[in-house]
């Protein structure tokens, strides 16, 4: 920041809503971005506050309690210290991580609505909304839900059709039904406050589209859609018993929209933090405010936000950018809280203990950027194996290593340098360069990419000087190789500290180095000579297929559950006449033999006493039986089919089964045993 016209940042995080943990994707988009910004400032030495906290109010919160039978300030207070110990266990580090059911943040959220209710910033509007009379609530538009109007699909929501992508109004839906209670909801009439932002059109195009064409092409994009549809008033309250309540008179049962007092969460937590400067972070024109936000959050932070507080005055600075991310998806399929398809922090934390950086190190090296990503478990265990063990690790430890080797750990002096010497400290100055640029920019995978060539700058030194060639011969010289080597570590301790602090601390430790600063970094003198190393600990452990593959059994089961949820049962089929149905001979036989087919995974071979004869019959149900267990059985079974071959065998009839939800087939027996042949009717 030394040229430009501001003097501190402050760093806002999206509140996360305590309605479940959080997952890797709120870390690749907001997070794990925001740690790394915010700790490369400290390393200069900048004045950098970072804001973070629960969003703690909001419908799902309500329906979650609702379910559970439990009260929504139980669920927050659940989920809120889950969130707030698994950022922490991670290394994320907030200079404050509240709540916005805090008092300090009611009281401000109230006193920031009736400011502007006071200056007449609002209007105040009826209209008719859907109404559950059975959970006597007014109904969010997401918990309506119908026949969408235009393709007519059931189940559209009262926002969205999912089916066909049309936006709707509750209003809109045939046939609608609360999401609560299952119920017909009834029309009722409500008022409610609405920000004009239509007033902020003009003011918000110049701030954005002529004065930020810099910010991510992805939300300097959306915000110009948006504001070429042209912006319309937004109600700013809502009809519900849980929130921040609107404070003026006549709004009894009415509480500020989520949306409304979430983003005064950040001004909340700064004035909690700090009670007496917090003003400085947000009024003064050289404070630089940064959002990290996912791209689903872009509007309320570019359009609604900006306007609350130009309506607010009283010098609100403006976000000077918006890195928002797209999104990561888990194993090609959008990650969900819902339908529990996610890698839950606090889960991850305890499935492997030790290894935050390496989850920091995947989700930066992967993160949606520019367009959305995916997290593989093979992929994680890639990068881990072939990049942060073999490069970064390997080349710290055989620096560290040789150095006991030939100097029982003490740092060499060294000598005069060589080509290849200097040739190391330019590329550390010019990799410093160009890391600080992306860092600058947002650009964290690419910063990291540069932080890695760092290591193997020094794998490459030390393959093309070999120093454990030169011992017999040249002690100075393997002196001198080794005094750079150290210096490589020493700046990649520096470097990858804000993608990897746990790591960077401890090799700091081991090289003796005092406070890391970026302005060491690209040095060749951060270690003294005659530093004494600590004994060489490995940075980085291999990560062994059976760990991967727990997480991807524990994904498929996920995927099952899901499926067998969301299963409905196949519609009736079409009337079938009696007398066609009766010519159906079905019966019951003994299970006399049966056997996998040799060369047919899916294929058990039955011999069956069906009171006549003994036939045989193929049925495709091996992956659900083994052979032993159906053995004396007796099973219902199709006797007049033609026969058919399968596999070279001739299979007489069709075994009877059930199929499950899940794809699984259960053959169908009798519920008490009968005589071989008997008749099914
Ligand atoms: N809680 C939405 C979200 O988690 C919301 C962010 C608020 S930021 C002020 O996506
Ligand atoms: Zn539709």
């Amino acid at each position: 920041m030394e040229n430009s016209r501001f003097k501190r940042t402050l760093i806002t995080t999206a509140l996360p809503y305590a309605n479940g943990p959080v997952h890797i994707g709120h870390l690749a988009g907001v997070y794990v971005p925001a740690d790394i910004y915010a700790r490369y400032l400290r390393l200069k030495g900048e004045d950098v506050v970072m804001i973070g906290g629960s969003d703690e109010h909001g419908v799902p919160i309500t329906l979650k309690a609702r379910n559970e039978g439990v009260t929504p300030q139980d669920i927050v207070d659940r989920y809120h210290r889950i969130i707030k110990d698994s950022m922490e266990g991670l290394g994320i580090t907030f200079d404050i991580y509240s709540r916005t059911t805090s008092k300090i943040h009611s009281e401000t959220a109230s006193e920031f609505f009736r400011h502007l209710y006071d200056k007449g910033e609002f209007i105040e509007q009826t209209s008719m909304q859907l109404y559950d009379e059975q959970a006597g609530q007014f109904l969010a538009d997401r918990y309506v839900t119908g026949e969408c109007p235009h393709c007519h699909a059931q189940g559209a929501y009262g926002d969205q059709c999912e089916k066909c992508g049309t936006s709707l109004a509750a209003t809109d839906l045939i046939g609608p039904h609360s999401a609560i209670t299952g119920s017909v909801p009834v029309l009722r009439e409500t008022h409610h406050w609405y920000l004009p932002l239509d007033r902020w059109q003009d003011k918000l195009e110049k701030w954005i589209l002529d004065g930020h064409k810099e910010w991510k092409t992805n939300v300097y994009g959306q915000c110009k859609s948006w504001l070429d549809m042209g912006l319309q008033p937004r109600a700013v309250s809502r009809d519900l018993s849980w929130g921040v309540p609107v404070p003026v008179e006549g709004a009894e049962g009415k509480v500020l929209y989520v949306w409304f007092d979430a983003p005064i969460g950040y001004i909340s937590n700064t004035k909690e933090l700090l009670p007496d400067s917090w003003e400085k972070y947000w009024k003064d024109p050289e404070t630089r405010v940064i959002n990290f936000i996912g791209k689903d959050n872009i509007v309320f932070h570019c359009i609604v936000f900006p306007a609350m507080l130009m309506a607010y005055g009283d010098n609100y600075q403006l976000p000077d950018n918006v890195p928002a991310n797209e999104f990561l998806n888990l194993e090609g399929d959008k990650i969900s809280t819902s339908r529990n398809w996610a890698v839950w922090l606090h889960e991850y934390l305890a499935d492997f203990p030790g290894k935050q950086d390496v989850l920091r190190y995947v989700l930066t090296a992967n993160a949606p950027e520019t367009k959305d990503n995916d997290f593989t478990w093979r992929d994680f265990q890639a990068r881990n194996n072939n990049e942060l063990v073999a490069i970064l690790g390997n080349f710290v430890n055989r620096a560290i290593v040789l150095t006991h080797k030939y100097f029982n750990g003490k740092v060499p002096e060294r000598g005069e340098l060589e080509a290849v010497d200097s040739d190391v400290f330019a590329e550390l100055a010019a990799i410093k360069k160009s890391l600080g640029d992306n860092l600058d920019n947002f650009h964290f995978r690419e910063a990291l990419r540069e932080a890695m060539n760092m290591a193997r700058l020094g794998n490459k030194y030390l393959q093309e000087t070999e120093p454990w060639k030169l011992a017999k011969t040249d002690m100075g010289r393997v002196a001198t190789i080794l005094n750079v080597a150290i210096e490589i570590c020493a700046n990649l301790a520096i470097a990858f500290e804000p993608f990897t602090p746990f790591m960077s601390g401890r090799l700091a430790k081991m090289l003796g180095m005092g406070k890391m600063t970026w302005d060491s970094l690209g040095s060749d003198s951060v270690v003294a000579a005659g530093t004494q190393l600590s004994e060489p600990q490995l940075l980085f452990e291999k990560i062994e297929d059976d760990a991967i593959q727990a997480q991807i059994d524990r994904l498929k089961l996920i995927k099952q559950e899901n499926q067998v949820k969301s299963w409905k049962p196949e519609p009736q089929a079409a009337d079938v006449d009696f007398e066609t149905f009766m010519k159906a001979d079905l019966r019951v036989g003994t299970v006399l033999e049966c056997e996998k087919v040799p060369k047919a995974d899916k294929l058990l071979r039955f011999l069956i006493d069906d009171g006549l004869e003994k036939r045989t019959i193929v049925s495709g149900i091996a992956k659900y039986y083994q052979p032993e267990e159906l053995v004396g059985r007796q099973v219902c079974f199709i006797a007049n089919l033609p026969p058919r071959k399968l596999k070279g065998i001739v299979s007489q009839g069709m075994i009877l089964s059930a199929e499950d939800a899940d794809g699984r087939l259960v053959v169908i027996s009798p519920s008490a045993q009968v005589s071989p042949g008997a008749q099914v009717k």
